[in-house]
């Protein structure tokens, strides 16, 4: 199997992308396979330009092709909050709890049909010497006023998926596989990963 490096240390990320690639025909390496490789600082101001920033990083170091993901909620009634901060809302510690104790908390009171957001993935592919680019795919939903389910990771037990009728957390792996936002930006890099992979000795 062909490998492809995902920059990433988020394991419920690197679950879903090793999900997803095994069909195409692809093995998953991320950064939770290389410990030592240290934090990548996310300085921009969009998912687009942090995707870049990581996977630039990684394919520098490791002179090899390199997919990156920078995702996130975005809530209507907080003006596009959390957004790229999803990870650190509540803070440093990155504690998917405490971001969806705090996401509840500022909607208190905000009814039903003004709950409305949307999960957003950038994904950047950097390859060694050449510019990167990126693609990107948006899951639309709503809050919940509690939580439900237990799959998935970060916010899925408190958001809604429209299309499902069910939250992101009651999906099962392999449906939330096809409709999330992280699938819908990798669909649209399924068609180059042949191109992109072919003749890339280094990487497989
Ligand atoms: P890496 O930078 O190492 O990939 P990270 O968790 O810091 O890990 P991001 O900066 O892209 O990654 O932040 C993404 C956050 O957005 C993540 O921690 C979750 O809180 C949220 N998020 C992204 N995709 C999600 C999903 O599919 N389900 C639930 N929450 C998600």
């Amino acid at each position: 199997m062909q490998e492809v490096i995902i920059a990433t240390k988020n394991t419920g990320k690197a679950k879903e992308f090793s999900r997803m690639f095994k069909p195409l025909g692809y093995e998953v390496k991320t950064l939770l396979d290389f410990p030592e490789f240290e934090d990548i600082e996310e300085t921009g101001s969009t998912f687009e330009e942090n995707a870049v920033l990581k996977a630039e990083a990684v394919s520098k170091a490791f002179g090899k092709i390199v997919i990156a993901d920078d995702s996130g909620l975005m809530i209507d009634a907080l003006e596009g909050r959390p957004g790229i901060y999803s990870a650190r809302y509540a803070g440093e510690a990155k504690s998917d709890e405490a971001n969806m104790q705090k996401v509840l908390a500022e909607l208190e009171g905000v009814p039903e049909e003004k709950r409305t957001a949307r999960f957003y993935c950038a994904l950047a592919v950097s390859v060694p010497g050449k510019e990167a680019y990126t693609v990107s795919g948006a899951c639309e939903g709503r809050i919940l006023t509690d939580k439900r389910g237990s799959h998935g990771f970060g916010y899925d037990p408190i958001f809604f998926v429209t299309e499902k009728n069910k939250s992101m957390a009651e999906l099962p792996p392999e449906e939330k596989s096809q409709i999330s936002h992280r699938a819908k930006a990798l669909e649209k890099l399924e068609n180059s990963l042949g191109a992109l992979f072919k003749g890339d000795g280094a990487n497989g």
